[in-house]
């Protein structure tokens, strides 16, 4: 295995026989089969999407099913210059909700993505994902798959059991993990029992505003066991949720000074404790008045919730990692790490325990425990050290993720049998199956979330990527197809949607501030570009667009504070600006339509060249432009800028007959457009658009280059031929681009009317 990659030979490329081939890279036919499942020619398209969480990347990573290509990386806890993310004025002001005490927190640890459900689907309109380390939670808009919003839990200090969404998304839980004092205040580890609290969080989420609303959230005061994974309740088990916990012991460890480590502690008992939550009921009594308010989240106290009937507690095998309902919400599968059982609970026994009242006891903290026995629907033998669980679109199909043998069991939890088992490589965390947590499960693939690569890539030094691996599940037997190494933080779940469920936007409408989703205070047309000064504050409101930067020059006096406002107003597709000032950190990403503000002071006098950053079109490099930044006092200078090549009436001569040349290859280009179905093609449709302003743009420049001609200034008559003539070479660029898909696409003739 290991010596495929080294047996790979020039010869293999040289063969275009499929024997050759797999006989020169060392390949079965089992390998080219995989190849066939995921291999997607160029321009295809794959059928999934996944979100996995970036882990220490503080962000979240997307790529295609089967191809396994990654498509992007959406910042959210962590700046991230390509995208401008934390390098711009609006989307600081994004990182800047997520400052604790404070302090900006540029790190996060993301964990749990979700997507936004509708009646218990997928609906692909927003993705939500917490960080375990600061318990914040952010909402991203799947529109433009940008971070919107980051909400910082007030009274949490670290959660994991996030997020996970109700079945309509009006609410995400947010579990703590390790308990502490919920006033923030310092209280000794010997209080432990009496101050320290976990605590789960129900984020209210406004779906038309794609917004958390923090003052409509409340949470439930949890006894201090360590809580761990949630899942919202479905159908049948609607109205309740449900978190596991490990250390119900309530151990305190401190191996420096002699006691027993919390791994020693924390697993001292057979069992811990699911929480069963009546949700619904804890909205109703916060909405009565019954919480109590603390750092401004409004508590429902552990002493209501417990009256009233919210909070129960269920025994489960030896600290449990995931907790997962099944599609038709009639079953709770819980994994217990240190079990090699996975127990399915059944909420119609649970909810008749409850209803009767029949408990099995009380923990110190007067919550009910009901009986581990009479609530099991049944418990298999799964493989050691049980995790997650994913749903199949096959009724009772289950994967069960088994990190101690690097595994996947796939099971029937009707029935309680095993089915089938793949090893994979190595120590899977999280495993995904398509929708597989949602009420429609998809099935066909799941992805193992692997921890560690160890050799399955060429070594890129002691630390290693981690390693997702493709397994093809439509059949009885699950086979391997793929490794994705992942040179990024750790993921730790990971969600997949079908791709014709996301409906992201291609451009944003005209001066749009993406982070407020409104229109920018700063929005400018072409035409209206301005340089406002007000004291020593300088406003830039500029555009963007093939080839130039306007202004081109930025005169500014030392000491000035100096916001540049840009508006992208291009609305060809894919023709984003960048904007970077040397001696600055600012790096702007400017898509179409999008209008981005930097703020910063000219602390120091000298000449600072700025440019675009995106290689947008074939005068890229010339789109480009200087900051001069004048010392104290000074006045701008009056000179004349050097002008370049002194031209003649010879040089504009001879750029019209070049000119005139490039028009009749427009023209050739249009007639063969125009001459097809190219309406029928809205990627075409598009580009004739964006032609069209190329082309207008050129006449404007071609008016000013004929009128300095008629003056005898063959200076400026000259330039503005060569400019009319560079929005020339842009429309034919663009008319090419759409003769090409028009070729390949087989767009036939019509009659001309
Ligand atoms: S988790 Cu289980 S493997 Cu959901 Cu933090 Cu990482
Ligand atoms: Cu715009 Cu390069």
């Amino acid at each position: 295995m290991l010596s495929l990659g080294l047996a790979m030979s020039g010869a293999a490329f040289g063969a275009d026989n499929l024997q050759d081939v797999m006989k020169a890279r060392g390949l079965t036919d089992k390998d080219i089969l995989a190849a066939a499942k995921t291999y997607t020619p160029t321009g295809g398209r794959d059928e999934f999407l996944a979100f996995s969480s970036g882990g220490q990347s503080g962000d979240v990573m997307v790529y295609g099913i089967p191809s396994m290509r990654i498509l992007k990386y959406i910042a959210v806890f962590t700046p991230e210059p390509w995208q401008g993310y934390g390098f711009d004025d609006e989307s600081k002001a994004v990182l800047a909700e997520g400052r604790i005490n404070g302090k900006d927190i540029l790190f996060g640890d993301t964990h749990h993505p979700a997507i936004s459900e509708t009646d218990g689907k997928y609906d692909g309109q927003y993705l939500f994902i917490n960080d375990k380390n600061n318990p914040r939670l952010a909402v991203i808009d799947l529109k433009d798959f940008e971070t919107k919003q980051i909400v910082v839990n007030p009274i949490m200090h670290s959660d994991h059991g996030g997020a996970f969404v109700s079945p309509n998304t009006d609410y995400i839980i947010e579990a703590s993990q390790y308990p502490s004092p919920l006033d923030g205040k310092y209280a000794p580890l010997s209080d432990f029992n009496k101050k320290y609290r976990g605590l789960n969080t129900y984020w209210k989420f406004n779906r038309e505003a794609g917004r958390i609303e923090p003052d409509n959230s409340f949470s439930i005061e949890l006894p201090p066991y360590s809580q761990d994974l949630s899942d919202f309740g479905k159908l049948v088990s609607d109205g309740w949720s449900f978190t596991n916990s490990f250390c119900s012991e309530r151990y305190v460890g401190g191996i420096e000074s002699g006691r027993p480590p919390f791994e020693a502690g924390c697993s001292q008992k057979d069992t811990d404790f699911l929480h069963i939550i009546n949700w619904k009921k804890a909205a109703e009594l916060i909405a009565a008045g019954k919480g109590k308010m603390i750092n401004g989240m409004s508590v429902l106290p552990l002493k209501t919730a417990v009256k009233n009937g919210v909070l129960f507690l269920l025994p489960e095998a030896k600290s449990p990692h995931g907790v997962d309902v099944s599609p038709d919400g009639k079953y709770i599968v819980v994994s217990g790490k240190l079990d090699t059982h996975a127990s399915v609970y059944d909420f119609a026994k649970i909810k008749a325990l409850i209803d009767k009242k029949d408990f099995a006891g009380k923990d110190d903290y007067g919550v009910p425990i009901l009986d581990m026995q009479k609530s099991l629907h049944t418990q298999v033998e799964v493989g050691l050290g049980p995790l997650h669980s994913q749903y199949d679109s096959k009724p009772c199909v289950i994967y069960t993720s088994i990190y101690v043998d690097s595994m996947v069991t796939k099971w029937d939890y009707c029935k309680g049998k095993v089915l089938d088992q793949i090893h994979i490589h190595y120590n899977i965390g999280h495993l995904m199956t398509m929708e597989g947590d949602s009420e429609d499960p998809q099935g066909k693939y799941l992805v193992s979330l692997n921890k560690l690569a160890i050799d399955r890539f060429n070594p890129v030094g002691p630390l290693h990527p981690q390693n997702h691996q493709l397994i093809d599940i439509s059949g009885d037997k699950m086979q391997l197809l793929y490794d994705m190494p992942v040179p990024l933080g750790e993921p730790h779940y990971a969600v997949a949607i079908r791709a014709d469920k996301l409906k992201p936007k291609v451009r944003y409408s005209l001066g749009w501030n993406s982070r407020k989703d409104e229109k920018s205070e700063f929005r400018t047309r072409p035409g209206r570009e301005k340089i406002v000064r007000d004291g020593n504050k300088v406003d830039v409101y500029g555009t963007l667009i093939r080839s130039h930067i306007t202004p081109e020059i930025i005169d500014v006096e030392e000491g000035d504070t100096v916001s540049v406002h840009f508006t992208n107003v291009e609305r060809a597709e894919d023709e984003t600006h960048g904007f970077a000032i040397n001696g600055t950190s600012i790096n702007l990403s400017v898509e179409p339509g999008k209008t981005v503000s930097a703020t910063f002071t000219a602390d120091k006098p000298g000449v600072y060249p700025y440019y675009c950053t995106e290689f947008c079109s074939a005068l890229h490099l010339e789109m480009e432009g200087y900051l001069l930044v004048r010392p104290k006092g000074t006045k701008t200078s009056t000179g004349k800028a050097s002008q370049g090549v002194k031209y003649t009436e010879a040089d504009y001569t001879k750029q019209l007959a070049t000119n005139v040349q490039t028009q009749g290859v427009i023209d050739s280009v249009v007639a063969y457009i125009t001459a097809r179905n190219f309406k029928d093609f809205k990627p075409v449709v598009s580009l004739v658009e964006d032609a069209t302003d190329q082309l207008n743009f050129a006449a404007d420049a071609k008016k000013k280059s004929e009128d300095f001609a008629a003056k005898k200034d063959w200076q400026n008559a000259t330039l503005w031929a060569q400019q009319w003539f560079q929005y020339q070479v842009k429309t034919a660029d663009i008319g090419l681009r759409a003769k090409t898909y028009l070729e390949e696409h087989g767009a036939k003739l019509v009659e001309n009317k």
